[in-house]
C-alpha cells in the first residue's frame, strides 16, 4: 500500500497525467489515511518491516487537516529502538529504512542530492569467543501439511538461521526443501516434495501459532523453539 502511495506521489510530482491529477491526489490521501489507521500503540505501521515505507510516504507531504508530527515522531522512535536488537539485517529492508533515517523518501530520487552527508547503519559486531565451543541449541521442525507428518528435533549452533536448521535437517533427518532467490532473500517454495500451487505459500510459524516476521535466511530460532512449516492459501 505504501509503495503504491509513493508511486502515486511520483506521478503527482512529475505531472505526467494532468487529467488524472485530482484522482491521484485523492488516492494519495486515502492511502495515507489507511496507513495512519494501521498504527500500533508502539508506533509501527503494521509491523516494523512495513513501517519504513509507510514513513517514507507520510514524510512526502502533509495531509490537510491531519497532524502527522506526533505519529511520525513515535514511529521514528519505534524504528530507532529496534535497531540495536539487530532487527534490520535484510538488504531489501535496509534499503527501505536508510532513506527514512536520512529524512528522505524514494520520491526524492526524482532529483537526487548526492552531496549531502548521509546516515549509514553500522554492522553489528559479534566477536566469536576463541576458547569456548559454540553453544548448541535444539529446534523442533514440524510439517503437518504432508503425510506422514514430518517432526524432528534438530541441533544447530546458537545464532543459526532457520535456513541453517533446514540444511541440517536435509543433511541428517530426511528433510527436503526448495527455494527461489528473490530480492528479499531465499523464498521457500517446496517442502518434502510438495511444491506450492497457485495462490499458496509455505508459511513460517513459531508454534503454536505465531507467523514469523522474517524469512528463512534472517530468522534465528531460540533454543527449544518449534518451527512449523504450514502450506496455506493466500
Ligand atoms: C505479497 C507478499 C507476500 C505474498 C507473496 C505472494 C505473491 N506471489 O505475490 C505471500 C503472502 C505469499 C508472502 C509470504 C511471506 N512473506 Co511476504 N510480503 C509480500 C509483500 C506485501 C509484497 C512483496 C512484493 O510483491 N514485492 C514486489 C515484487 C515486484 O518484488 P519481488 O522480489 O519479485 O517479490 C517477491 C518476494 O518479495 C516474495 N516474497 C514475499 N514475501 C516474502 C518474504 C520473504 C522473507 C522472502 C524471502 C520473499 C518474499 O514474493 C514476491 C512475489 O513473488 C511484502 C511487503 C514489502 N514491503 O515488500 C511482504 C514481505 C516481504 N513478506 C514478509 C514475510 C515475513 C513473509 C513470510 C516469511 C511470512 C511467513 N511467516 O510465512 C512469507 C514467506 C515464507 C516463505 N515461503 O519463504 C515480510 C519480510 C520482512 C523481512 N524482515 O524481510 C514483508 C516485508 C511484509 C512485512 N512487513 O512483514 N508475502
Amino acid at each position: 500500500m505504501a509503495m503504491a502511495g509513493l508511486a502515486f506521489t511520483c506521478l503527482e510530482r512529475t505531472d505526467l497525467n494532468p487529467n488524472l491529477r485530482l484522482r491521484i491526489t485523492r488516492a494519495i490521501k486515502t492511502v495515507k489515511e489507511n496507513i495512519l489507521k494501521a498504527q500500533t500503540p508502539e508506533g509501527s505501521f503494521g509491523n516494523i518491516y512495513s513501517t519504513p515505507l509507510a514513513l517514507q510516504l507520510l514524510m512526502t507531504s502533509p495531509i490537510p487537516g491531519v497532524g502527522l508530527g506526533t505519529a511520525c515522531f513515535n514511529t521514528r522512535a519505534a524504528l530507532l529502538a529496534s535497531l540495536p536488537n539487530g532487527a534490520f539485517q535484510n538488504a531489501l529492508m535496509i534499503s527501505q529504512l536508510l532513506p527514512v533515517l536520512n529524512h528522505k523518501s524514494y520520491v526524492d530520487l526524482i532529483s537526487p542530492d548526492c552531496l549531502t552527508p548521509r546516515v549509514m547503519l553500522e554492522p553489528a559486531m559479534v566477536t566469536p569467543s576463541q576458547t569456548e565451543a559454540p553453544e548448541v541449541i535444539q529446534v523442533t521442525l514440524t510439517v503437518p501439511s504432508v503425510l506422514p507428518r514430518y517432526t524432528h528435533s534438530i541441533h544447530v549452533p546458537a545464532g543459526s538461521s532457520l535456513e541453517d536448521v533446514l540444511k541440517k535437517a536435509k543433511e541428517l533427518r530426511g528433510f527436503t526443501y526448495g527455494t527461489q532467490a528473490t530480492l528479499s532473500g531465499p523464498y521457500l517454495t517446496s517442502v518434502m516434495g510438495k511444491v506450492v500451487g497457485e495462490r499458496e505459500f509455505w508459511q513460517l510459524i513459531r508454534a503454536p501459532d505465531t507467523p514469523l516476521l522474517q524469512g528463512i535466511a534472517d530468522y534465528r530460532p531460540q533454543n527449544g523453539e518449534t518451527i512449523e512449516l504450514r502450506l496455506v492459501a493466500w
